[in-house]
C-alpha cells in the first residue's frame, strides 16, 4: 500500500534538505527519499582525499537562519569536505530533518497519475509512495561515470571511482596508484595522493588549465569580522553573476595597455578562489583574442612551475582556452609532476588499450598498480534524472523528452510533467549553488503553497513557455566559447551512449536575470502555468 504525501523530494543533499525544511513550515507532509545513509548528497558522496570548497566557505553555506549562521565557524577559506559534511549534519540535526528522510531509499521510477493528478513514486526496495508533488533535487553531479576502457571490470587491486569513496580512510603508503582523470576532482585528488603514494602515475587526457585555490585557515577574530559582515556579504552574492563572492570586470581586456592587463592576471593569480575566472575581463570568453591572452599567462605559470618542460607542455591545454571549461583550482598541483615519485602519461598520445587484472595496457606500456582511482566524472545534469524512469502525462518518458537536450520554463518544470518541479536542474543559473538552491526552494515551496491554497491540483507550464525558455537559454548560449567545447558544462560525456555531442544543459545568463524572470511570473499569480 503506497504512503500518501504532498510531496516527495528525491535527494537528500542541500537542495533537498532546505525543500523539506521549507514545506514543512508550510505545514504540507513530506517524504524525502535518499539513496545513502545520510544527509549531504554531493558532499556525503565525494569523500575522496583532497576534496574541498572551491567557492568561499561561508558563501556556500545556508543563509536562511541567523541561528544556523551565528552557531557555524568555518576553520579554512575553503572548507574540505570533512567539515562540509559535518556542518550538513549539524543542520539536519538542528531542525530535526532526519525524521522525514527516508535512506537507504533510491528512487527506481516516478510516474504521473492522470486520474489522481498524483505522482506514484518507487524505490528500488520496492516501497511505494503518492504524492500531488515530486520535487527532484537529484544534484547536477551525481550521476558518476566509470571509463568505458575494456577490461575495466577485471582489476583485482584496490580500485575506485571518487564519487564512491569509502568511509573508512584509505592508505596510499607503499602503493602504486594510478589516477585516471584530470578534472577538478582529479587535480584535488592527485595533488593528495602524491604526498604518500611510493608511485603516483596520472593518466591524463585532456589538461585542464589549473589556478592557485590559495586556501588559508580562518582563525576566531577573523571568522568574527566574517559573521558582522554576512548580511552585506550574501547582498553582494545575490547580485553578481554567478552568485561568488567574485564578478566579472567590467572592462573589456583591450580598454587595459598590455602592462595594466598583465598586472591585473598576476593580481588575480595571486589571490583566492576563482576570482581569476568569474572575475575576469568580461570579455574572456566572448572575444577569441582576449581568451587568448588570458591562456597564453596560464601557460607562462605552468612552464614556470613545473621544471621538465616535455611535462609542462603535456600539461598546458592546447584543444581550449582559458576558463572554457570549469577551472579547477590546485594547491602546488602543477609542483607534484616535479616530484620523483610522480609520472604523467598522455592517453592522447598513448591511449590506454585496456585494464588489466594486475594494471592497465597503454598503446606503449605495460603498467602494475595496488589501486586504481577513476575521477572520470559525471553524467551532468540529466544523467541522474535518466537514471529514474519519469513518466508524465500519456506514459512519455522524461528521459526520451530530453533525447536531444533538456526542455524547461526557468529550469524548473516541464510541459506534460504536472507537479513535477525541480531543483537545480537543467536551464537554470547554477553558479555558487547554495545561493541558487535557497532560491529555487522558496520559489517552488511558493508555486505548491500557492496551489494548495488556491486547491489547483495540476500545475504545469505551458508548450509555448517551454519552447520560449529553451530557445532563450539556447540562444544565450550563442558566441559563448564555452559552447564550443566539449565538457559535462555542454552535457559531453564520452563513457555515456547517445551523449558524445555537445547541447545547451545550463543557463548561461546572470542569476540575478534568472530570478529576475521567476518573480515576475511569480508576481503575475503564476498566470503562465496551466492549472486546474
Ligand atoms: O569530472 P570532469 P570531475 N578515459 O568531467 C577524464 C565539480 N567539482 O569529477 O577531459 C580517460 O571534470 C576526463 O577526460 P576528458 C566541478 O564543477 C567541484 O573532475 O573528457 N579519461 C577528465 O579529465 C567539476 O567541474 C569541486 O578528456 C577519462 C576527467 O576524467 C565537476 O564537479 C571539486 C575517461 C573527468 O573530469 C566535475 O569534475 C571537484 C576515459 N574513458 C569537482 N572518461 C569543488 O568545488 C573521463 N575521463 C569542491
Amino acid at each position: 500500500m503506497a504512503q500518501d504525501f504532498d510531496a516527495i523530494v528525491i535527494g537528500a543533499g542541500m537542495s533537498g534538505m532546505y525543500q523539506l525544511y521549507r514545506l514543512r513550515e508550510l505545514g504540507l507532509s513530506v517524504r524525502v527519499l535518499e539513496a545513502g545513509t545520510n544527509v549531504g548528497g554531493t558532499w556525503y558522496w565525494n569523500r575522496y582525499p583532497g576534496a574541498r570548497f572551491d567557492s568561499e566557505s561561508y558563501s556556500y553555506q545556508f543563509s536562511f537562519s541567523k541561528d544556523l549562521l551565528n552557531e557555524w565557524d568555518w576553520s579554512e577559506h575553503f572548507a574540505g569536505q570533512p567539515e562540509t559534511l559535518r556542518y550538513l549534519n549539524r543542520v539536519a540535526d538542528k531542525f530535526d530533518l532526519r525524521k522525514d528522510i527516508q535512506f537507504n531509499s533510491r528512487v527506481k521510477s516516478a510516474h504521473y497519475q492522470e486520474a489522481s493528478k498524483a505522482w506514484l513514486t518507487t524505490t528500488e526496495n520496492g516501497d511505494t509512495y503518492t504524492s500531488r508533488f515530486l520535487i527532484t533535487a537529484v544534484g547536477p553531479l551525481s550521476a558518476f561515470t566509470m571509463p568505458n576502457i575494456p577490461g575495466v571490470e577485471t582489476f583485482q587491486g584496490e580500485s575506485c571511482h571518487t564519487a564512491r569513496w569509502p568511509h573508512e580512510p584509505v592508505s596510499f603508503e607503499g602503493k602504486r596508484i594510478a589516477v585516471i582523470g584530470t578534472g577538478a576532482t582529479g587535480v584535488q585528488t592527485i595533488q593528495e595522493v602524491a604526498k604518500t603514494a611510493k608511485t603516483l602515475t596520472v593518466f591524463q587526457r585532456t589538461p585542464n588549465w589549473c589556478t592557485p585555490l590559495h586556501n588559508s585557515k580562518i582563525d576566531k577574530p577573523e571568522m568574527e569580522n566574517i559573521r558582522a559582515n554576512y548580511d552585506a556579504m550574501f547582498k553582494t552574492c545575490m547580485e553578481t553573476f554567478s552568485c561568488f563572492l567574485h564578478t566579472p570586470d567590467p572592462r573589456n581586456t583591450f580598454d587595459t595597455t598590455k602592462e595594466e592587463r598583465l598586472a591585473f592576471y598576476e593580481e588575480l593569480y595571486a589571490s583566492p578562489g576563482f576570482g581569476i575566472w568569474v572575475g575576469n575581463f568580461k570579455d574572456m570568453l566572448t572575444n577569441r583574442e582576449a581568451n587568448a591572452e588570458i591562456s597564453n599567462f596560464v601557460a607562462d605559470k605552468i612552464r614556470q612551475r613545473v621544471k621538465d618542460q616535455t611535462t609542462a607542455e603535456k600539461l598546458i591545454p592546447k584543444n581550449h582556452g582559458f576558463g572554457t571549461r570549469r577551472v579547477p583550482m590546485e594547491t602546488k598541483y602543477y609542483e607534484v609532476y616535479n616530484q620523483p615519485n610522480v609520472r604523467l602519461i598522455d592517453i592522447l598520445e598513448t591511449p590506454i588499450e585496456r585494464i588489466t587484472p594486475h594494471g592497465l595496457k597503454t598503446s606503449a606500456e605495460e603498467f602494475e598498480f595496488d589501486m586504481i582511482i577513476f575521477a572520470t566524472g559525471f553524467d551532468a545534469i540529466t544523467g541522474a534524472f535518466d537514471r529514474i524512469d519519469i513518466r508524465g502525462v500519456d506514459g512519455v518518458r522524461l528521459k526520451d523528452r530530453w533525447k536531444h537536450g533538456p526542455e524547461t520554463y526557468l529550469g524548473m518544470t516541464v510541459d506534460g510533467f504536472p507537479n513535477m518541479l525541480m531543483l537545480v536542474g537543467p536551464h537554470m543559473a547554477l553558479g555558487n549553488i547554495p545561493r541558487t538552491i535557497e532560491f529555487n526552494v522558496e520559489w517552488v515551496s511558493n508555486l505548491v503553497h500557492y496551489a494548495k491554497t488556491h486547491g489547483l491540483a495540476r500545475v504545469e507550464p505551458t508548450p509555448a513557455d517551454v519552447q520560449a525558455w529553451t530557445d532563450h537559454v539556447k540562444a544565450l548560449a550563442d558566441g559563448s566559447m564555452v559552447f564550443e567545447v566539449n565538457s559535462w558544462m555542454t552535457g559531453y560525456n564520452s563513457n555515456v551512449e547517445g551523449k558524445q555531442v555537445r547541447i545547451v544543459n545550463r543557463y548561461s545568463g546572470s542569476a540575478p536575470d534568472w530570478r529576475a524572470k521567476c518573480n515576475e511570473v511569480a508576481a503575475r499569480g503564476y498566470k503562465e502555468m496551466v492549472a486546474a
